[in-house]
């Protein structure tokens, strides 16, 4: 799966901030659909138990889809469903600690809001990273947005070894922009969970991002 995870441009996540828990799977089909080539469980706020359920749900999707399935936040849970990676913050302590849980074989991605911090998460042997916010977000509240000046510079300098995905405020809109910025994939969340069809927002992102 760290392979399948090379040719991943659009990052889908289900976040349950958006997506009611009957749903998950439907949207997830969405994601997969139209073009996601990774999918992560994002559920802040809810019951430990409730989030193994739901990442038990979409592990199926996603081996059926024949993409990466990832849990946020969890390592002991994404070890249990048997998911193929595991992301986790800037607080969420070290890959090794990580690693000591999940093992060897298991994804696990890394948050990064800084050039500094890209730097660190690749040297310390992250499989990919997240970089952003971009941009102010919903999705992400009390976060200020560290704009697109950072973007071509942690592309050239991480990008080679590891995949970087832009996040935070990106959306079918202001997309082409951030690829201009330098961005080769990037992360959508709130922009495609709530459009009327999350197959065809998802697809309308891959396009832009091939554009
Ligand atoms: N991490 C940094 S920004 C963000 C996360 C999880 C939220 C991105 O959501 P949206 O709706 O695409 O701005
Ligand atoms: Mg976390």
């Amino acid at each position: 799966m760290k392979s399948k995870l090379k040719c991943a441009t659009f990052y889908g996540i289900v976040d349950l901030g958006y997506v009611k828990p009957e749903r998950v799977a439907e949207v997830a089909r969405g994601l997969i659909e139209g073009g996601a080539g990774v999918v992560q469980l994002r559920a802040k706020g809810v019951a430990k138990e409730e989030v193994e359920e739901l990442a038990k749900e979409l592990q199926e999707v996603c081996r059926e889809g024949g993409v990466p399935f990832i849990v946020n936040d969890y390592p002991e849970i994404a070890l249990r469903v048997g998911a193929d990676g595991v992301h986790i913050g800037q607080d969420d302590g070290s890959l090794a600690g990580v690693r000591e849980v999940v093992g060897d074989e298991m994804i696990v991605g890394r948050s990064t809001h800084s050039p500094a911090q890209a730097e660190e998460a690749m040297l310390e042997g992250f499989d990919y990273i997240g970089f952003g916010p971009l941009f102010p977000t919903p999705t992400k509240q009390g976060r200020p947005g560290i704009g697109m000046q950072d973007v071509a510079r942690v592309q050239s300098l991480v990008g080679g070894k590891i995949p970087v995905f832009c996040i935070g405020g990106v959306r079918r809109d202001n997309l082409s922009e951030v690829v201009a910025a330098g961005a080769k994939r990037v992360v959508v969340v709130s922009d495609v969970l709530l459009a009327d069809s999350v197959c065809e927002a998802s697809s309308e992102v891959v396009r832009k991002l091939n554009e």
